[in-house]
């Protein structure tokens, strides 16, 4: 089955990849110009439906199977930010180590090192017919203090729960089990299997 991936991140490209080894996955931008898809919903979910429905529009194509991931950090110590707003955290052009650095700076300046956070995956699978969500979660600490290279984003920072090394420094089959991204794929493999 080929399933296309409504994403221009390469962290979600490869991790999703590496989990759908009985699916042909392709990112859109294979198969056509990437562009600009405003993300512009209140929720994880309404974001993910939305670059879902976008790209399989832009396909033209009634046979495909279109999958978006829609993610993001929730740190305690900022209510919850950055959440939906992982993307920008740093500002409009911001690059991966720029949103890290600024969450965290802005932990550090509510005046603790460390705070519980949990990361979510919004997924959203598109047909010419059909319309599915599931979620995943991975809850653990983030630091103010970025640690390994590994992963993407703001893995540096975060310690998954049970885990004395941030996702950074874990191996990447390691994140596989455990992350908020494959969980909700777990969910969203069941649903293409009855696709
Ligand atoms: P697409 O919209 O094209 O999929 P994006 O990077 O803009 O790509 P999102 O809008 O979903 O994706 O934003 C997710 C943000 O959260 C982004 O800054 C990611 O780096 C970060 N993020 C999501 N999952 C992550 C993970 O598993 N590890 C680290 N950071 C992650």
């Amino acid at each position: 089955m080929k399933l296309v991936l409504a994403t221009s991140n390469k962290g979600k490209v490869r991790e999703i990849k590496a989990m759908c080894k009985d699916f042909e996955v392709i990112p859109y931008t294979e198969l056509i110009q990437e562009f600009e898809i405003i993300e512009d919903a209140d929720t994880f979910k309404d974001n993910a439906l939305l670059k879902a429905h976008a790209v399989f529009k832009a396909l033209n194509d009634e046979n495909l199977i279109v999958l978006a991931d829609d993610s993001g950090i929730s740190v305690e110590a900022l209510h919850g930010a950055p959440g939906i707003y992982s993307a920008r955290y740093g500002g409009e052009d911001a690059t991966d180590k720029d949103n890290l650095q600024t969450l965290m700076k802005n932990i550090k300046a509510t005046g603790v090192d460390s705070s519980p956070a949990f990361y979510t995956a919004a997924m959203a699978i598109v047909t010419k017919s059909s319309e599915r969500t599931v979620h995943g979660w991975m809850y653990g600490t983030a630091l103010t203090k970025a640690q390994g290279e590994g992963g993407f984003g703001y893995d540096p920072m975060f310690i998954p729960l049970g885990f004395d090394k941030t996702l950074g420094e874990l191996d990447d089959e390691t994140k596989r089990k455990l992350s908020h991204r494959s969980k909700a794929l777990s969910l969203a493999k069941k649903i293409l299997k009855t696709l």
